[in-house]
């Protein structure tokens, strides 16, 4: 017996420690960790001789890629591929791809900022910073809403919402988004000054005492501006910069963090169509989209955050397709935020009607959330959600003794 057992190792020092648990030669343990982690990129639009050369390459390093049928005889213009291969033979790739024509050499620019490994994301606002990635961030919500489709009602008044607020620190909470909006599927907009009447008073209460950042959930410019101006840090745009024009201005001026949310449409149409051709595909170039008006308007990267908008235009196992998928999306670069909880495809999963029931499914979500690559979770139940990522975070940082 041989004892046969694949092994894990997606994960650099994981691959490392099990190269050098069998003896590796140091020198080898270096050469081939980079051949244990296995590459899958996709790559959008390439010309068609582009795309000939890439498989070439591939095939040469011993990988191989994906390209449409009609690229061999330049049947097609362009083409879209898939390089499959290790991560050293990916970055060998770089290398032969630079001084070559049609587009080359920017794939290959690209293909090198994706492998090198990128600054650890910070969190700067008034009170100090917080760094993204030593720890899953809890955001608890706060809805200041009349009709939030879990806690509407609850905490309208601002003194009921500091109280609210100041449990969810206490509870963990590291981040709070107050909301004056409903976004449930076909909720009403609500007008620019009733929003303003719900919220300011809350975040001028909040933000100077609960230690915490405090985000305004919301898609209008002025809003945005009067709850920075009222002490918050962040704005959670749930169009993405879409809805309002001047919202990425406003936040370029103000200098605060955004979350751009991938929305089809808006909350009152979003679920009126929820097939996608390529899901994740829409979702990651519909927040390239924003994160790119965000750059044009001068917003810098690290102070954007992107979001796939669970429930926001998506059928019930599109949302379970994201939870699984999300860690896609790290390759734009930005920290990843989800929000999950209580929301209706747990309670379509599992057959439960009352949002208010639905505790465990979000814990699960919230863990596979952080699991599978998210940095940020928006949820309403800190206590409990709080637990369930930290030990998701501890089994993914375990090391043997
Ligand atoms: N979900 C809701 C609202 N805002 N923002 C981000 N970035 N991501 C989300 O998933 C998200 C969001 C909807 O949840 P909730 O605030 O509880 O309900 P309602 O919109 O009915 O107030």
């Amino acid at each position: 017996m041989y004892h046969l057992r694949v092994l894990d190792l997606s994960d650099p020092g994981r691959a490392r420690a099990e190269l050098e648990r069998v003896g590796a030669d140091p020198e080898g343990v270096a050469r081939m960790t980079p051949k244990a982690g296995f590459l899958a990129v996709r790559v959008s639009g390439l010309k068609a001789p582009a795309a000939n050369i890439l498989k070439q390459e591939m095939l040469s390093l011993g990988g191989d890629a994906a390209v449409a049928r009609g690229v061999v005889n330049c049947a097609v213009e362009r083409s879209d591929a898939i390089i499959l291969g290790t991560r050293r033979q990916v970055r060998r790739l770089v290398g032969k791809l630079r001084p070559q024509p049609f587009g080359l050499g920017r794939l290959a620019d690209e293909l090198a900022a994706l492998l090198r490994p990128g600054e650890p994301p910070v969190l700067r606002w008034h009170g100090g910073e917080v760094p993204l990635g030593r720890r899953p961030l809890v955001m608890g919500v706060l809805n200041v809403t009349p009709d939030s489709f879990s806690d509407g009602g609850e905490h309208f008044d601002p003194g009921a919402a500091l109280d609210r607020a100041l449990e969810m620190v206490e509870q963990g909470a590291d981040l709070l988004d107050v909301g004056g909006e409903s976004s449930r599927p076909g909720a009403d907009p609500v007008p620019e000054e009733e929003e303003l009447r719900r919220i300011l008073p809350v975040i001028e209460h909040l933000a100077p005492r609960v230690g915490v950042p405090v985000s305004v959930d919301t898609y209008k410019a002025p809003v945005a501006r009067r709850a920075v101006e009222a002490g918050a840090s962040l704005v959670n745009d749930i169009s993405g910069l879409r809805m309002d024009p001047a919202m990425a201005s406003t936040v370029a001026q103000t200098g605060c963090t955004v979350v751009v949310m991938h929305m089809r449409g808006t909350p009152r149409t979003m679920q009126t169509d929820t097939r996608y051709e390529d899901l994740m595909g829409e979702i990651f170039g519909a927040l390239e989209a924003s994160v790119e008006s965000a750059a044009e308007a001068g917003v810098p990267r690290e102070r954007v955050w992107i979001d796939p908008g669970i429930g926001f235009g998506k059928s019930p196992e599109g949302n379970l397709v994201i939870l699984r998928r999300v860690g896609e999306l790290r390759s734009l670069g930005c920290p990843i935020l989800v929000g999950a909880s209580r929301k209706s495809f747990i309670g379509r999963t599992l057959g439960i009607d009352d949002p208010r029931d639905r505790l465990e499914g979000s814990l699960a979500a919230a863990v596979l959330a952080v699991w599978n690559g998210a940095h940020v979770v928006r949820v309403h139940d800190v206590h409990e959600t709080r637990r369930a990522v930290d030990l998701a975070w501890a089994v993914a940082r375990a090391q043997e003794e």
